[in-house]
Order: C-alpha cells, then sequence, then structure tokens
C-alpha cells in the first residue's frame, strides 16, 4: 500500500527549484563624478558625512576621483543608494557645487 510518503514529492524536493529562481536584490555603486570647480576639501566632508569614511578614506577617494573622472563611494541596495544620490545632490546644490553622485547597478 503506497503511503504519503512515498506518493508525495517531499517537501524540500518541492521547494528546491523555488530556492534556485529566487534572485538575490541587486545592488548598485554609488559613484562621484570629477568636475573642475567643486572643491576637493567639500568632497572630502561629502564622503566622511555621507558615506561614513575616515579623513583618510575620504582623501583616497577623492584624489581616485580627481585623478581618473570616477570613483565608488558605496555600494548598497537601490532605495539606499538612491537616498544617498538624493542627499548628495541637495548637500552639493546647497554649497552651490556642481559636485555629480550617480548610482549605476553593480
Ligand atoms: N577636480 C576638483 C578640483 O580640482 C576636485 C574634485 C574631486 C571634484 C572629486 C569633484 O568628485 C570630485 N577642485
Amino acid at each position: 500500500m503506497a503511503t504519503h510518503k512515498q506518493t508525495l514529492p517531499s517537501a524540500g524536493v518541492a521547494l528546491e527549484p523555488e530556492r534556485q529562481r529566487i534572485k538575490p536584490p541587486p545592488l548598485y555603486k554609488v559613484m562621484l563624478l570629477n568636475d573642475d570647480y567643486t572643491p576637493m576639501d567639500f568632497v572630502v566632508v561629502v564622503l566622511e558625512k555621507f558615506f561614513r569614511m575616515s579623513r583618510e578614506q575620504a582623501t583616497v577617494v577623492m584624489l581616485r576621483v580627481h585623478r581618473h573622472g570616477r570613483g565608488v563611494c558605496g555600494v548598497f541596495p537601490r532605495d539606499l543608494a538612491a537616498t544617498k544620490v538624493e542627499q548628495v545632490g541637495v548637500f552639493a546644490h546647497r554649497h552651490q557645487h556642481p559636485l555629480a553622485c550617480v548610482m549605476e547597478e553593480n
């Protein structure tokens, strides 16, 4: 006589394909872009204030952006990345600097 165990797929087997189909949420790089006008000190303050970097880390990232044109400030889930981009944009605009901050899927 067939038992439940023999005729029905076990819970583990039934759930296996489901688990494989679920992708982790995408992450986004938040990047600063170089320009000719924003003071270096201001960029360092932005990296300290919005990305919780030390003065030393912030200086390394700022110089990377200055030399290479862009640089990664951090990698975040979409909503948090969008919030950082918005906060930096508002802060830069308030101080009348053209500093650009963008996000891109990692
Ligand atoms: N290039 C700017 C200058 O020479 C400094 C700067 C660095 C500006 C990084 C923007 O994201 C930036 N004052």
